[in-house]
């Protein structure tokens, strides 16, 4: 398949004024009638978009059309086109039950639904399925299901049918359909100009009790959106659909936002604090694109950073707003390095924006929505807040009802600022993460910080200049009092330095605080330095960094050299735990050990070929000897964190419950599980629960409360997903991939929903020494289930492939599997663009 290139793009030389749409829904034939009013722009063919569609009639100004769509649609020739407005008609049968792919109209447990971004209309209609092609659509459903739902407003309904009108212009990816037998949850809302909207969550019946959490954090996020951005929902409802067979999160089609079930129904018996928190900002997120997203959407898919990290942006803000700053950039910058910092490094490296893409699915990415998400906190951060604040302003009068471009976004800021940001814009164009290496020198009362900034050459984009990378300095002197405050340094060339004059004394710098870009700081620190900048940092992103700094110098030295962790980084790490004046969740956050993957890439960067195995080991051992530091305290701080009262999903609750089952992790590693099998029994909520069977599981125990949990939630999907997951996550290495192939034969396994594949599968890759063992058997599990599940459903098929994205970091066996797996994978026979597009990448 041809790659598409940003450069290829060309405006749409027709208008579509107005889009009607019937469809006749029925299980293996649906029938859907469009009409489409066009008015003519500029000259050339009229290029519609279809695929799949079975033609039974088309018409031009109700003259038939006798053409024949090819397998990607139809032309209708210039010629036939009139001056003036026209219509065309179409109708066209699909197969909405056949569609295992997830994409345009397809039926989820009895329920027709629809999933259209990015180009899912398509396989609906024909149509100009991009996103620069804005048209209002009216909608009518006929069946015999008692709940039909479509974008915007209701406008009649009756037996077996019902209409709806979306006045906003919207991109076909936006259009969304449900129709099913459901329940409601609803609540009401009113604007702050005083517009009531009716709001709903729809579920299957039976889940409508597990929606509270979900309406509260819609409700909060409404009006978060009304405080914070001036910006407020434009319909008269907004209707939510919980869906079980869904390929990502969530969708934020226009007024009815459909949703993974996963990220909808919580109770404190079913989810755990972290799907809570989850479920808050997902919520969050798909509202929050109604404005950015949907009133200004993109002008092609290469600019869907503009949509995604700015609307990542804003659920970070809110998320933060909602609980606590501080825990929530450690846990974003967790992930960010997790996933994006893994990304940059490898074969999949890309833009923010990329320049090219063979199928647009495999491009939403970590990259796309978490540094996407970055750059616009670096933009914040040199721009101030006033700054962002008159910029984000300008961007919607500007450019409400269109479709913009990251030229049309920078240059707001440029006007509303001032500032020129022809270097900033790297961050859109090039690819990897810089390395930012810091030296620094002391004379005279004058305190010199040198940085110089380095990007790895990623494909397709050998050079790389210098970007502009705001970094956040304070100074502390070295009795822990900040001398100087936060200061945030512009940095804009390869090399540069900055002084601090009028010191009394050499002092302690705090370096990027709350990670004010997405680089690696390369700073040689002393052990003791890392552990003052524990003690005494006021930086909370720092304070947490300067400990898990000092932890993977430890385990660095234990995996490379059989050191054994010393008393330096355990009694820094024993105070910070033991500190009642710290939030219990950063408390957390402290105590959990570098991830294996991270270490990996860690060690691969440093030079050293990462041996799996041994950073498992080596890990382990870590945390037994902290378990040891800490013996006499745990119990109490186990016991003595319990919430009193009813389960709160609230953050207090949550991170007090955090630091209670880090503590408990840590008591099972001395008493072989007695208190997590204890603690199993005690659980009333699912965070509990779940916690105290990974600590049995991680010790090699837990089979009999793997059947207390299995008997008392089967029935249940969601929950049981984390049974499956749990087992794969938690298995020694040498077992991880026999696990994952027993539960695939395990009578509830369906390789069609995409959650439970993603339990298993995703669960395999995750486990980190399982999944790169040297036997290859988790690599072979995995290429073998890729194959299988890439006819049913490519688009998982391919993002789950990024399993196999780090193999360069490995020795010559593992590789040479990995590629001999991928090259297996490629050579298979009608294999999907998705699928064909990510092994070919990742293969070079
Ligand atoms: N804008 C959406 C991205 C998306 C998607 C969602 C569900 C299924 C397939 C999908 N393809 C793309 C979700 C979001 O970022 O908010
Ligand atoms: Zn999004």
């Amino acid at each position: 398949p041809q790659p598409v290139h940003l450069s290829d793009y060309r405006p749409f030389p027709f208008r579509v004024e107005g889009a009607e749409l019937t469809f006749r829904l029925n299980p293996s034939a649906t029938r859907v009638l469009s009409r489409l009013h066009l008015v003519r722009q500029a000259p050339g063919d009229l290029r519609l978009d279809g695929e799949r569609l079975e033609v039974l009639s088309l018409s031009l100004n109700g003259q038939p059309l006798s053409l024949t769509p090819d397998a990607t649609g139809l032309t209708i020739p210039a010629a036939l086109i009139p001056e003036g407005p026209f219509t065309f008609e179409a109708e066209v049968r699909i197969d909405p039950a056949a569609n295992t792919a997830l994409e345009g109209l397809y039926m989820s447990g009895g329920m027709y639904c629809t999933q259209c971004e990015a180009e899912g209309f398509r396989k609906i209609t024909f149509y100009p399925d991009r996103p620069d092609v804005m048209a209002p659509f009216r909608v009518r459903i006929e069946s015999d299901l008692p709940v039909l739902l479509s974008n915007g407003n209701p406008v009649a309904q009756g037996t077996g049918w019902a209409e709806w009108h979306d006045p906003w212009p919207k991109p076909a990816y936006l259009f969304a359909l449900v129709a099913g037998d459901l329940v409601a949850h609803r609540a009401d809302f009113v604007t702050r100009s005083g517009r009531p909207v009716d709001l709903a969550i729809w579920v299957r019946p039976g889940d409508q009790d597990r929606c509270a959490y979900a309406m509260d954090s819609l409700i909060r996020s409404m009006r978060w959106d009304e405080e914070v951005y001036g910006r407020e929902y434009d319909l008269d409802v907004f209707n939510i659909v919980a869906v079980d067979d869904f390929n990502m999160g969530a969708m934020e089609n226009k007024g009815l936002n459909i949703f993974n079930s996963k990220y909808v129904l919580a109770s404190p018996e079913t989810a755990t604090d972290d799907d809570f928190a989850r479920i808050e900002a997902i919520i969050a997120h798909e509202y929050f694109h109604n404005w950015t997203g949907n009133r200004i959407t993109c002008r092609d898919w290469f600019q869907l950073c503009l949509k995604e990290g700015l609307t990542v942006f804003r659920d970070q803000q809110f998320s933060g707003d909602m609980r606590s700053h501080a825990v929530k950039r450690i846990e974003d910058v967790l992930t960010l390095r997790a996933r994006q910092f893994r990304e940059d490094a490898g074969p999949l490296a890309h833009p923010v924006r990329p320049d090219s893409y063979v199928e647009i699915n495999n491009f939403y990415t970590a990259t796309v929505y978490e540094k996407g998400a970055e750059v616009i906190g670096m933009l914040k951060r040199l721009v101030g807040d006033e700054g962002y604040a008159t910029a984000l302003d300008l961007y919607f009068t500007r450019h409400d009802g269109e479709a913009a471009t990251i030229e049309d976004w920078l240059k707001v800021f440029e006007d509303a600022t001032g500032r020129d940001l022809t270097q900033f814009a790297r961050w859109y164009t090039d690819a990897g993460t810089p390395r930012v290496t810091v030296s620094d020198d002391w004379q005279d009362g004058t305190y010199t910080l040198t940085f110089r900034q380095e990007t790895q050459p990623t494909p397709g984009q050998p050079e790389k200049p210098p970007r502009v990378i705001p970094i956040a300095v304070g100074l502390l002197n070295p009795n822990g009092d900040e001398i100087v405050p936060t200061t945030v340094l512009e940095m804009t060339e390869a090399a540069q330095s900055f002084r601090f004059e009028g010191l009394a004394a050499k002092p302690v710098p705090s370096i990027l605080r709350g990670f004010s870009a997405p680089v690696v700081l390369d700073r040689k620190a002393s052990p003791e330095e890392r552990a003052f900048l524990l003690a005494h940092d006021t930086d909370p992103f720092n304070k947490w960094e300067a400990g898990r700094a000092l932890a993977k110098d430890v385990l660095a030295r234990m995996v490379t050299e059989g050191a054994e962790p010393g008393p330096d980084w355990l009694d820094a790490l024993a105070r910070v735990a033991l500190d009642e004046s710290l939030d219990p969740a950063f408390r957390a956050l402290a105590l959990r050990l570098p991830g294996e993957d991270d270490m990996a890439q860690t060690l691969h960067e440093a030079g050293v070929t990462p041996d799996p195995q041994a950073i498992h080991a080596a890990r382990r051992r870590m945390g037994r000897a902290l378990a040891l530091r800490l013996r006499p305290q745990l119990p109490a701080l186990f016991d003595t964190l319990r919430e009193p009262g009813p389960f709160t999903p609230d953050a207090r609750a949550a991170g007090r419950r955090a630091l209670r089952l880090a503590a408990l992790s840590l008591l099972t590693r001395l008493d072989e599980g007695q208190a997590a099998a204890s603690a199993y029994r005690a659980a009333d909520n699912m965070t509990e629960e779940v916690g105290a069977l990974a600590c049995l599981l991680d010790i090699g125990r837990g089979q009999e409360e793997l059947g207390l949990f299995q008997a008392r939630w089967q029935g249940d999907r969601n929950v049981m997903d984390k049974w499956f997951a749990l087992q794969v996550l938690h298995a020694a290495p040498g077992e991880a991939a026999a696990t994952a192939e027993r539960l695939t034969r395990h009578p509830q396994f369906d390789m069609k929903n995409p959650n439970r594949f993603r339990s298993v599968m995703g669960a395999l890759s995750g486990n980190h020494a399982g999944f790169h063992h040297i036997s290859g058997a988790a690599y072979r599990l995995t290429a073998d289930w890729l194959i299988r599940l890439d006819p049913v459903n490519p688009q998982t098929a391919a993002r789950m492939s990024t399993a196999f994205e780090t193999w360069a970091r490995y020795d010559a066996d593992r590789q040479a599997m990995i590629r001999g797996e991928l090259q297996r994978i490629l050579a298979a026979p009608g294999l999907s663009r998705d699928l064909g597009e990510m092994a070919g990448r990742m293969l070079g």
